[in-house]
């Protein structure tokens, strides 16, 4: 690749420059190219509907565009109800309520730690169960192993949108009389096995956060078809209340707002551009790493459908440089990559006082979250962009040694060094 900016919309980049900007060289990116960035659909649309609420004045509580965000999650997903609610968090809190999860459930540690907090807000004990190395999902054949008299469900995560093992985690739950729900805030508009993500176990949860595949600002949604639990969760997402002065049950506030089923019926118009330019970025990424020593591209699905909102690479500990040593020598260069997600839920508080062993008992998820490292794609990049951030992490790699020994002469990176505490 020849040196100049380069542009593909909002980022630009400088291909080829002849030092990386950790041995002096100028940052290949002039902004910070960011992970998360969000999709954003038709504006004028969004705008149009946005004018519709104040003409309303109807700004929340279950209003009409609410209403017509769970319609059409609910057709997308192929499910018979959909609750649509505040954030994924309050989606997943309200979720394994009203599926009736107490005592004990058993999560993946390899997750955003909304998934674990959810539950210990409810004073129910996650116990973190190691994943498969080859799909970074629960292994079903360790969670077996975990279930005592204490345990009510299993909370699997379909991590980067490729589904957990759901086909054994419905028999085992099952067959040993759990619940079982999936959060699936990465796994909206993937499917398994040709049906939608959604559908499975007793209850899925979904994130319409900003970062999210499809967005409402903020947001979630509790998707199944399980009439009694939706009704439940209906009642739980705004206090109990069933009518003006009945209320039913214990509750919370996690209504959506109206300002957010706008963006969230916006962005779902919009999904077929999401995928268009998630897929051209993948490739992108794939082409630009071919052959690079030590690095894996995570793979999806060809046969199935799938957002692939998330670019991730495994850095393998045998790599000239090690995953966070690459992202030192990215960030110098204004590529923001991410240690999603670093450490393990079972290594932050309240969980790492609680669980002092969990550690080693997590062998495939300890080693997972030295290794992975997020990169930026969606809307706010495309290819071009990604050829040079594939270019920067081939230079990298094939330069390591000069570039281990430099980085020991800078400061790390923020983080680097407070995040693992524990055994
Ligand atoms: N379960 C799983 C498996 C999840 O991944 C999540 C959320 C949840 C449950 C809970 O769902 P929600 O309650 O969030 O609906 C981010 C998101 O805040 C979080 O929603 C998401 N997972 C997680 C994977 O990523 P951080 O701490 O990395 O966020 P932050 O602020 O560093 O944002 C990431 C980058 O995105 C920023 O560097 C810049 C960019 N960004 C972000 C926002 C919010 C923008 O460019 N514009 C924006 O508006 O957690």
């Amino acid at each position: 690749m020849t040196g100049g900016m380069i542009e593909d919309g909002a980022t630009a980049g400088l291909a080829g420059s002849t030092e990386l900007a950790i041995l002096g060289g100028p940052k290949a990116f002039a902004e910070r190219l960011h992970v998360g960035r969000p999709n954003i659909g038709d504006r004028s649309m969004l705008m149009q509907r946005m004018a519709g609420i104040l003409d309303r004045r109807c700004l929340t509580n279950d209003g009409p565009l609410v209403r017509e965000f769970e319609q059409a999650v609910g057709e997308f997903v192929d499910v018979r109800h959909c609750v649509a609610t505040a954030n994924g968090t309050l989606a997943l809190q309200i979720a394994i309520r009203a599926a009736g999860l107490e005592g004990e459930a058993i999560v993946s540690p390899l997750t955003f730690v909304a998934t674990a907090h959810a539950l210990r807000w409810q004073g129910i004990t996650p116990v973190f169960c190691d994943v498969d190395p080859r799909t970074h999902n629960l292994d079903p054949a360790r969670v077996e192993d975990l279930i005592t008299e204490r345990t009510s469900g299993i909370v699997g995560v379909h991590l980067w949108g490729r589904p957990c093992a759901i086909d054994e985690l419905t028999a085992l739950a099952e067959r040993r009389g759990l619940a079982l729900l999936f959060d699936a805030a990465h796994a909206f508009g993937c499917s398994h096995r040709g049906r939608m993500i959604g559908g499975h176990g007793n209850a899925e949860v979904l994130s319409f956060h900003a970062t999210k595949f499809v967005n409402s600002f903020e947001g979630g949604a509790i998707v199944t078809d399980d009439g009694d639990l939706a009704e439940r969760a209906r009642l739980m997402r705004n206090h109990g209340f069933a009518g003006y002065d009945d209320v039913r049950s214990v509750g919370t506030n996690a209504k959506m707002s109206e300002a957010s089923a706008a963006m969230g019926l916006t962005s779902l118009e919009a999904r077929d551009d999401f995928y268009a330019a998630n897929r051209d970025n993948y490739e992108a990424y794939r082409a630009g790493l071919e052959g690079v020593g030590g690095i894996e591209l995570i793979a999806y699905e060809e046969a199935e459908l799938c957002s692939r909102h998330y670019v991730v690479i495994e850095v393998d500990e045998s790599a000239a440089l090690s995953r966070d040593e690459l992202r030192r020598v990215l960030w110098a260069e204004n590529v923001l990559a991410r240690r999603y997600f670093f450490p393990g839920c079972h290594r932050m508080e309240p969980y790492r006082s609680a669980f002092a062993e969990a550690g080693r008992e997590l062998p495939e998820a300890e080693r997972l979250t030295d290794r992975l490292l997020a990169l930026p794609t969606g809307t706010a990049v495309g290819p071009a962009t990604v050829a040079v951030v594939s270019d920067l992490i081939r230079r990298a790699m094939a330069d390591g040694r000069r570039l281990r020994r430099q980085l020991q002469t800078t400061a790390p990176l923020d983080g680097d060094l407070a995040a693992r505490g524990g055994s």
